[in-house]
Protein backbone atom coordinates (compact mmCIF):
# COMPACT_ATOMS: atom_id res chain seq x y z
CA UNK A 1 0.00 0.00 0.00
CA UNK A 2 1.25 3.84 -0.99
CA UNK A 3 -0.05 6.48 0.12
CA UNK A 4 -0.61 7.67 -3.78
CA UNK A 5 -3.50 5.10 -3.17
CA UNK A 6 -5.20 6.96 -0.75
CA UNK A 7 -8.61 8.87 -2.02
CA UNK A 8 -11.67 10.43 -0.63
CA UNK A 9 -14.40 8.33 -1.25
CA UNK A 10 -18.43 8.32 -1.25
CA UNK A 11 -20.19 5.84 0.40
CA UNK A 12 -22.92 5.21 -1.47
CA UNK A 13 -24.47 1.48 0.65
CA UNK A 14 -23.05 1.12 4.24
CA UNK A 15 -23.67 -2.67 6.02
CA UNK A 16 -21.78 -4.50 8.88
CA UNK A 17 -18.75 -3.39 7.94
CA UNK A 18 -18.91 -3.26 4.79
CA UNK A 19 -19.27 -0.24 2.03
CA UNK A 20 -19.89 0.40 -1.41
CA UNK A 21 -17.72 3.60 -2.04
CA UNK A 22 -17.57 5.62 -5.06
CA UNK A 23 -13.86 5.90 -5.17
CA UNK A 24 -12.83 9.63 -6.57
CA UNK A 25 -12.38 8.34 -10.33
CA UNK A 26 -15.96 7.60 -10.25
CA UNK A 27 -15.35 4.03 -9.79
CA UNK A 28 -17.89 1.99 -7.18
CA UNK A 29 -15.73 -0.41 -5.21
CA UNK A 30 -16.48 -2.56 -1.95
CA UNK A 31 -14.28 -1.86 0.61
CA UNK A 32 -14.58 -3.16 4.18
CA UNK A 33 -13.79 -1.17 7.35
CA UNK A 34 -10.14 -1.64 9.27
CA UNK A 35 -11.95 -0.74 12.35
CA UNK A 36 -14.61 -2.08 14.19
CA UNK A 37 -15.13 1.36 15.73
CA UNK A 38 -15.67 2.80 12.89
CA UNK A 39 -19.09 4.23 12.24
CA UNK A 40 -19.92 5.22 8.65
CA UNK A 41 -23.35 5.64 6.62
CA UNK A 42 -24.41 6.71 3.39
CA UNK A 43 -22.66 9.91 2.34
CA UNK A 44 -20.28 10.00 4.28
CA UNK A 45 -16.93 11.00 2.90
CA UNK A 46 -14.09 8.36 3.79
CA UNK A 47 -10.38 7.49 3.24
CA UNK A 48 -9.96 3.61 1.38
CA UNK A 49 -6.62 2.33 0.62
CA UNK A 50 -6.30 -0.70 -2.00
CA UNK A 51 -4.97 -3.79 -0.71
CA UNK A 52 -2.97 -5.37 -3.12
CA UNK A 53 -1.83 -8.36 -0.56
CA UNK A 54 -5.73 -8.88 0.01
CA UNK A 55 -6.73 -7.74 -3.12
CA UNK A 56 -9.30 -5.73 -1.23
CA UNK A 57 -10.10 -2.14 -0.64
CA UNK A 58 -10.40 -1.23 2.93
CA UNK A 59 -12.01 1.49 4.24
CA UNK A 60 -9.83 3.57 7.19
CA UNK A 61 -10.83 6.58 8.00
CA UNK A 62 -14.23 9.26 7.81
CA UNK A 63 -13.52 12.75 7.02
CA UNK A 64 -15.53 15.26 8.90
CA UNK A 65 -18.90 15.79 8.36
CA UNK A 66 -21.43 18.48 7.64
CA UNK A 67 -24.51 16.40 8.96
CA UNK A 68 -25.50 13.52 11.12
CA UNK A 69 -28.70 12.01 11.41
CA UNK A 70 -28.86 9.24 14.28
CA UNK A 71 -31.58 7.20 15.59
CA UNK A 72 -31.72 4.89 18.52
CA UNK A 73 -31.27 1.20 17.52
CA UNK A 74 -32.79 -2.18 19.01
CA UNK A 75 -30.19 -2.23 21.67
CA UNK A 76 -31.00 1.61 22.79
CA UNK A 77 -27.31 2.92 21.27
CA UNK A 78 -27.40 5.98 18.86
CA UNK A 79 -27.04 4.50 15.32
CA UNK A 80 -25.83 7.08 12.46
CA UNK A 81 -28.49 6.79 9.72
CA UNK A 82 -26.94 9.22 7.06
CA UNK A 83 -24.34 11.70 7.00
CA UNK A 84 -23.84 14.92 5.04
CA UNK A 85 -27.55 14.87 3.89
CA UNK A 86 -29.13 18.33 3.39
CA UNK A 87 -32.66 17.12 3.76
CA UNK A 88 -34.76 14.91 5.26
CA UNK A 89 -37.82 13.98 3.18
CA UNK A 90 -40.43 12.32 5.55
CA UNK A 91 -42.71 10.98 3.33
CA UNK A 92 -46.86 9.61 3.97
CA UNK A 93 -49.44 8.56 2.11
CA UNK A 94 -53.37 8.08 2.79
CA UNK A 95 -52.63 3.97 2.55
CA UNK A 96 -50.73 2.70 5.12
CA UNK A 97 -52.50 4.78 7.28
CA UNK A 98 -49.95 7.11 9.04
CA UNK A 99 -48.79 6.99 11.95
CA UNK A 100 -47.87 10.85 12.73
CA UNK A 101 -45.99 9.90 15.97
CA UNK A 102 -43.33 8.88 14.04
CA UNK A 103 -43.66 11.40 11.58
CA UNK A 104 -43.22 14.26 14.75
CA UNK A 105 -39.99 12.36 15.57
CA UNK A 106 -38.44 12.28 12.28
CA UNK A 107 -38.97 16.22 12.16
CA UNK A 108 -37.30 16.13 15.63
CA UNK A 109 -34.52 14.15 14.67
CA UNK A 110 -33.81 16.52 11.42
CA UNK A 111 -34.49 19.53 13.27
CA UNK A 112 -32.11 18.63 15.75
CA UNK A 113 -29.33 17.72 13.25
CA UNK A 114 -29.53 20.42 11.44
CA UNK A 115 -31.40 19.30 8.22
CA UNK A 116 -34.37 21.13 6.46
CA UNK A 117 -37.46 19.19 6.26
CA UNK A 118 -40.00 18.15 3.62
CA UNK A 119 -43.10 16.46 4.45
CA UNK A 120 -44.32 14.51 0.97
CA UNK A 121 -47.42 13.48 0.55
CA UNK A 122 -47.79 10.58 -2.04
CA UNK A 123 -50.09 8.92 -3.52
CA UNK A 124 -51.98 12.27 -4.24
CA UNK A 125 -54.41 9.50 -6.25
CA UNK A 126 -55.62 8.35 -2.79
CA UNK A 127 -56.98 10.78 -0.64
CA UNK A 128 -55.98 11.38 3.19
CA UNK A 129 -59.07 11.16 5.85
CA UNK A 130 -60.00 14.40 7.90
CA UNK A 131 -58.13 13.87 10.71
CA UNK A 132 -54.98 13.54 9.01
CA UNK A 133 -55.70 16.12 6.33
CA UNK A 134 -56.27 18.32 9.30
CA UNK A 135 -53.00 16.84 11.28
CA UNK A 136 -51.33 18.03 8.06
CA UNK A 137 -52.80 21.82 7.82
CA UNK A 138 -51.08 22.15 11.66
CA UNK A 139 -47.83 20.96 10.23
CA UNK A 140 -47.98 23.71 7.37
CA UNK A 141 -49.28 26.45 10.04
CA UNK A 142 -46.07 25.48 12.08
CA UNK A 143 -43.57 25.85 9.06
CA UNK A 144 -43.26 22.84 8.21
CA UNK A 145 -42.99 22.70 3.93
CA UNK A 146 -45.44 20.16 2.59
CA UNK A 147 -45.49 18.70 -1.15
CA UNK A 148 -48.19 16.56 -2.41
CA UNK A 149 -46.92 14.37 -5.39
CA UNK A 150 -48.12 10.84 -6.95
CA UNK A 151 -45.51 8.38 -7.98
CA UNK A 152 -47.87 6.71 -9.73
CA UNK A 153 -49.38 9.71 -12.21
CA UNK A 154 -46.20 11.88 -11.87
CA UNK A 155 -48.36 14.70 -10.37
CA UNK A 156 -45.83 17.03 -8.31
CA UNK A 157 -42.86 15.33 -9.89
CA UNK A 158 -41.72 18.46 -11.44
CA UNK A 159 -42.15 20.58 -8.06
CA UNK A 160 -40.40 17.73 -6.33
CA UNK A 161 -37.52 17.24 -8.57
CA UNK A 162 -37.01 21.33 -8.33
CA UNK A 163 -37.03 21.21 -4.61
CA UNK A 164 -34.29 18.18 -4.20
CA UNK A 165 -31.98 19.86 -7.39
CA UNK A 166 -28.89 20.63 -5.63
CA UNK A 167 -28.92 18.79 -2.74
CA UNK A 168 -28.74 15.86 -0.53
CA UNK A 169 -31.71 14.28 0.68
CA UNK A 170 -32.90 11.02 1.80
CA UNK A 171 -36.42 9.83 1.62
CA UNK A 172 -37.89 7.93 4.61
CA UNK A 173 -41.34 7.04 6.16
CA UNK A 174 -43.39 3.66 7.10
CA UNK A 175 -43.26 1.01 4.60
CA UNK A 176 -45.67 0.97 1.80
CA UNK A 177 -45.68 5.08 1.52
CA UNK A 178 -43.80 4.98 -1.89
CA UNK A 179 -40.06 5.93 -0.66
CA UNK A 180 -38.90 3.63 -3.65
CA UNK A 181 -41.61 4.86 -6.21
CA UNK A 182 -40.56 8.31 -5.93
CA UNK A 183 -36.95 7.46 -6.16
CA UNK A 184 -37.40 5.55 -9.80
CA UNK A 185 -39.51 8.47 -10.58
CA UNK A 186 -36.66 10.33 -9.93
CA UNK A 187 -33.68 8.53 -10.78
CA UNK A 188 -34.39 7.18 -14.13
CA UNK A 189 -32.16 3.65 -14.10
CA UNK A 190 -32.61 3.18 -10.46
CA UNK A 191 -33.47 -0.27 -10.20
CA UNK A 192 -30.07 -1.39 -11.88
CA UNK A 193 -28.27 0.83 -10.22
CA UNK A 194 -29.41 -0.84 -6.63
CA UNK A 195 -28.69 -4.12 -8.29
CA UNK A 196 -25.06 -2.84 -9.40
CA UNK A 197 -24.62 -1.76 -5.94
CA UNK A 198 -25.61 -4.68 -3.93
CA UNK A 199 -23.48 -7.03 -6.83
CA UNK A 200 -21.38 -9.50 -5.09
CA UNK A 201 -23.00 -9.02 -1.75
CA UNK A 202 -26.24 -11.63 -2.57
CA UNK A 203 -27.72 -11.80 1.36
CA UNK A 204 -28.40 -8.49 0.94
CA UNK A 205 -32.14 -7.32 0.29
CA UNK A 206 -32.89 -4.04 -1.71
CA UNK A 207 -35.56 -3.22 0.95
CA UNK A 208 -32.93 -3.43 3.65
CA UNK A 209 -30.17 -0.92 2.90
CA UNK A 210 -29.65 2.74 2.30
CA UNK A 211 -28.60 3.47 -1.20
CA UNK A 212 -27.45 6.88 -2.52
CA UNK A 213 -28.24 7.77 -6.15
CA UNK A 214 -27.24 10.90 -8.12
CA UNK A 215 -30.14 12.66 -9.13
CA UNK A 216 -30.21 14.04 -12.90
CA UNK A 217 -28.93 17.80 -12.79
CA UNK A 218 -26.95 17.57 -9.65
CA UNK A 219 -27.90 16.55 -5.99
CA UNK A 220 -28.63 12.78 -4.80
CA UNK A 221 -30.83 11.51 -3.22
CA UNK A 222 -31.13 8.32 -0.52
CA UNK A 223 -33.63 5.79 -0.42
CA UNK A 224 -34.11 4.68 2.87
CA UNK A 225 -35.42 0.92 4.11
CA UNK A 226 -39.30 1.14 5.08
CA UNK A 227 -40.03 1.32 9.28
CA UNK A 228 -42.68 0.85 10.89
CA UNK A 229 -40.85 2.94 13.77
CA UNK A 230 -38.56 5.84 14.21
CA UNK A 231 -36.99 6.41 17.44
CA UNK A 232 -34.19 9.47 17.42
CA UNK A 233 -30.70 9.49 18.86
CA UNK A 234 -32.13 11.72 22.28
CA UNK A 235 -28.77 12.63 22.86
CA UNK A 236 -28.93 14.30 19.75
CA UNK A 237 -31.48 16.01 20.38
CA UNK A 238 -32.20 19.81 21.42
CA UNK A 239 -32.59 19.40 24.97
CA UNK A 240 -35.01 22.80 25.37
CA UNK A 241 -37.20 21.96 22.66
CA UNK A 242 -36.66 18.29 21.25
CA UNK A 243 -36.46 19.18 17.92
CA UNK A 244 -40.24 20.63 17.82
CA UNK A 245 -40.09 23.84 15.40
CA UNK A 246 -43.44 25.28 17.55
CA UNK A 247 -41.74 24.72 20.58
CA UNK A 248 -38.70 26.47 19.62
CA UNK A 249 -40.95 29.11 18.35
CA UNK A 250 -42.92 29.35 21.65
CA UNK A 251 -40.55 29.11 24.43
CA UNK A 252 -38.68 32.33 24.30
CA UNK A 253 -42.38 33.64 25.50
CA UNK A 254 -42.20 31.08 28.45
CA UNK A 255 -41.95 32.72 32.03
CA UNK A 256 -39.09 30.37 33.06
CA UNK A 257 -36.13 29.98 30.11
CA UNK A 258 -36.15 26.48 31.11
CA UNK A 259 -39.76 25.32 31.07
CA UNK A 260 -40.02 21.94 29.97
CA UNK A 261 -44.00 23.33 28.86
CA UNK A 262 -45.45 20.50 31.31
CA UNK A 263 -46.75 22.24 34.52
CA UNK A 264 -45.15 25.26 34.91
CA UNK A 265 -47.28 28.23 35.09
CA UNK A 266 -47.43 30.90 32.16
CA UNK A 267 -46.46 28.56 29.33
CA UNK A 268 -46.66 29.75 26.20
CA UNK A 269 -46.54 26.06 24.52
CA UNK A 270 -49.51 25.09 26.93
CA UNK A 271 -51.21 28.62 25.92
CA UNK A 272 -50.94 27.95 22.28
CA UNK A 273 -52.30 24.47 22.86
CA UNK A 274 -55.22 25.74 25.08
CA UNK A 275 -56.39 28.42 22.53
CA UNK A 276 -55.63 26.20 19.58
CA UNK A 277 -52.86 27.60 17.92
CA UNK A 278 -50.70 24.23 18.14
CA UNK A 279 -51.82 20.96 17.70
CA UNK A 280 -53.11 18.81 20.65
CA UNK A 281 -51.32 16.05 18.87
CA UNK A 282 -48.10 17.57 18.27
CA UNK A 283 -48.28 18.78 21.58
CA UNK A 284 -48.92 15.15 23.10
CA UNK A 285 -46.68 13.77 20.78
CA UNK A 286 -43.55 16.17 22.58
CA UNK A 287 -45.01 15.13 25.76
CA UNK A 288 -44.17 11.61 24.59
CA UNK A 289 -40.57 12.27 23.11
CA UNK A 290 -39.77 14.22 26.67
CA UNK A 291 -40.88 11.16 28.66
CA UNK A 292 -38.16 9.03 27.04
CA UNK A 293 -35.72 11.75 27.02
CA UNK A 294 -35.92 11.81 30.56
CA UNK A 295 -36.14 7.84 31.03
CA UNK A 296 -32.66 7.65 28.87
CA UNK A 297 -30.96 10.32 30.92
CA UNK A 298 -31.63 8.95 34.18
CA UNK A 299 -30.12 5.85 32.27
CA UNK A 300 -27.66 7.18 30.67
CA UNK A 301 -23.70 6.90 32.38
CA UNK A 302 -22.51 10.24 32.95
CA UNK A 303 -20.05 10.83 30.40
CA UNK A 304 -22.88 10.06 27.92
CA UNK A 305 -25.01 12.74 29.11
CA UNK A 306 -25.46 15.97 26.93
CA UNK A 307 -26.74 19.20 28.56
N1 LIG B 1 -52.03 4.56 -5.55
C1 LIG B 1 -50.72 4.81 -5.51
N2 LIG B 1 -49.88 3.83 -5.19
C2 LIG B 1 -48.57 4.09 -5.14
C3 LIG B 1 -48.06 5.38 -5.42
N3 LIG B 1 -46.72 5.34 -5.27
C4 LIG B 1 -46.41 4.09 -4.90
N4 LIG B 1 -47.52 3.32 -4.83
C5 LIG B 1 -47.61 1.90 -4.47
O1 LIG B 1 -47.35 1.73 -3.09
C6 LIG B 1 -46.72 0.47 -2.86
C7 LIG B 1 -45.45 0.67 -2.05
O2 LIG B 1 -44.53 1.42 -2.82
P1 LIG B 1 -42.97 1.44 -2.50
O3 LIG B 1 -42.37 2.43 -3.42
O4 LIG B 1 -42.41 0.07 -2.51
O5 LIG B 1 -42.99 1.98 -0.99
P2 LIG B 1 -41.79 2.05 0.07
O6 LIG B 1 -41.92 0.88 0.97
O7 LIG B 1 -42.02 3.33 0.80
O8 LIG B 1 -40.51 2.07 -0.71
C8 LIG B 1 -46.43 -0.13 -4.22
O9 LIG B 1 -47.44 -1.07 -4.51
C9 LIG B 1 -46.55 1.07 -5.17
O10 LIG B 1 -46.96 0.71 -6.45
C10 LIG B 1 -48.98 6.42 -5.78
O11 LIG B 1 -48.64 7.56 -6.05
N5 LIG B 1 -50.30 6.07 -5.80
MG1 LIG C 1 -38.79 0.88 -0.52
ZN1 LIG D 1 -43.22 26.53 28.41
Amino acid sequence: MNSADRSLALVLVSHGGMARVRLADGTAVLARATGRELQFACGDQVHCNYDARHDQWQLDAIAPRRSALYRTNARGRPELVAANLDCLAVVLAPLPEPDLFVVDRYLAAAHSAGLTALLLANKADLEFSPGVRAELAAYTAAGCELLSCCAQSGAGLTALKARLQNQRSMLVGQSGVGKSSLLRALVPGADAAVGELLKGDEGRHTTSVSCLHDLPGGGALIDSPGVRDFAPALEYLDARTLGFAEVALLAPRCRFADCAHLQEPDCAVRAAVDEGSMSARRYESYRRLYRLHQQLRARAPRGRRKS
